[in-house]
């Protein structure tokens, strides 16, 4: 049975690779962080089967305990201050964690069995201000905020112990990927949540920010499993994981109040507190080698996608459960 350790499995993508290890038969080790109030809600369901041990990116030794106890094969750093606004009000924070929590967990393993094999959780904000259409592999960074400025340092850094000590390390550059475990102040989960809310009576209106901007918008389930496939190849490398669709934030709002049978433009305000200091105007991934190399493409479309998002925050909202 092999083990592996995942940093950030409280998290949307941490709580969806971990079904996914448990339904290979992994042992699956979460590493979390103390509080002083628990929120375990994403994997609640999974708690008696996963080991959950405290740890976190900011403390070298906590990252070394870990991998010295539990011997895992794999290691999934996906922990990160993930929030693109937040990282403008606190970068610094956003830096220790992004982008040197990176290399405090590629040192664990450096020094404890260099043969472990790793997966960073790399990001399309690297793109940024593109310089090409569609973004892939060879594509430049340039990124627009704090929170992709540490992305790229991750990115790099994860290249850099491969290339210097022959660790399989790979980057996988995820371009946004949604599900009814998103957190909420992500604009999908805000504009479906928002979209049952007001059909059940209980808001009126949806303030948002910028709507041209462009995603390409996937599925996490289906990303988590590129993330597997990428520690199964016989080289470590780095992949563009995307549907290669692309869709503004207007369309979103269109299918989602659709789906709860609304107009979204007697709805939606507009309010400047929700642009952004420098925006990433348009992001469309070219997941050509992954598909290729590991054979993985994505099965949930964006209208999917979205109305799974609608049909869940309905259900959770009927149910008195709050999302
Ligand atoms: P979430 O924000 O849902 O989860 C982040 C996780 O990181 C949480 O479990 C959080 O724990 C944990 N964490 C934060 N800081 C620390 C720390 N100092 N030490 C230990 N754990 C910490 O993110 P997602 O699941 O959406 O994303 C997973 C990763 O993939 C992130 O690195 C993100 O930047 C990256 N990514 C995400 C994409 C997406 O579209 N979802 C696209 C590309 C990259 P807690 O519950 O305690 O807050
Ligand atoms: P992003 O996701 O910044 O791409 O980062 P987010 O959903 O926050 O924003 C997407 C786009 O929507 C626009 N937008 C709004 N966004 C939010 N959050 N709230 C609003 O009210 C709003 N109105 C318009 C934004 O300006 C932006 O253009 C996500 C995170 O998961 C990162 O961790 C990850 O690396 C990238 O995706 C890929």
């Amino acid at each position: 049975m092999p083990t592996a350790v995942i940093t950030g499995i409280t998290g949307q993508d941490g709580s969806y690779l971990a079904e996914l290890l448990l339904s290979k038969g992994y042992k699956v080790v979460g590493m979390v962080r103390r509080t002083s109030t628990i929120n375990f809600d994403r994997i609640r369901h999974i708690q008696n089967d996963i080991e959950l041990v405290q740890g976190d990116l900011l403390d070298q030794s906590s990252l070394v305990d870990i991998v010295h106890e539990y011997k895992p094969e794999e290691v999934y750093n996906l922990a990160a201050q993930s929030f693109v606004p937040t990282s403008w009000k606190q970068p610094v924070l956003t830096g220790e964690f992004t982008a040197l929590g990176v290399t405090r967990m590629l040192e664990a393993i450096r020094q404890v069995n260099p043969g472990i094999r790793f997966y960073q959780a790399s990001s399309s904000e690297m793109f940024g201000k593109v310089v090409e259409v569609p973004q892939r592999e060879s594509t430049p960074f340039y990124p627009r905020s704090p929170y992709g400025v540490a992305k790229v340092y991750g990115h790099w850094i994860t290249v850099n112990y491969r290339e210097s000590y022959n660790l399989y390390a790979c980057s996988g550059i995820l371009f946004n990927h949604e599900s009814p475990r998103r957190g909420l102040e992500f604009v999908t989960h805000k504009v479906t949540h928002a979209a049952a809310r007001i059909r059940l009576g209980r808001q009126k209106e949806l303030r948002l920010g910028n709507l041209d901007s462009r995603r390409d918008w996937g599925y996490a389930g289906d990303y988590v499993k590129a993330m597997w496939l990428m520690l199964q190849q016989p080289e470590p490398d780095d992949y563009v994981v995307a549907t290669g669709e692309t869709h503004t934030v207007r369309e979103l709002c269109e299918v989602a109040f659709e789906r709860a049978g609304l107009d979204w433009q007697e709805h939606v305000v507009i309010d400047p507190k929700f642009l952004r200091p420098a925006e990433v105007d348009l992001l469309v991934g070219d997941p050509g080698k992954a598909g290729a190399k590991l054979g993985w493409e994505p099965e949930v479309t964006f209208k999917g996608l979205i109305e799974m998002m609608v049909d869940a925050d309905f259900e959770a909202l009927k149910s008195g459960r709050e999302v």
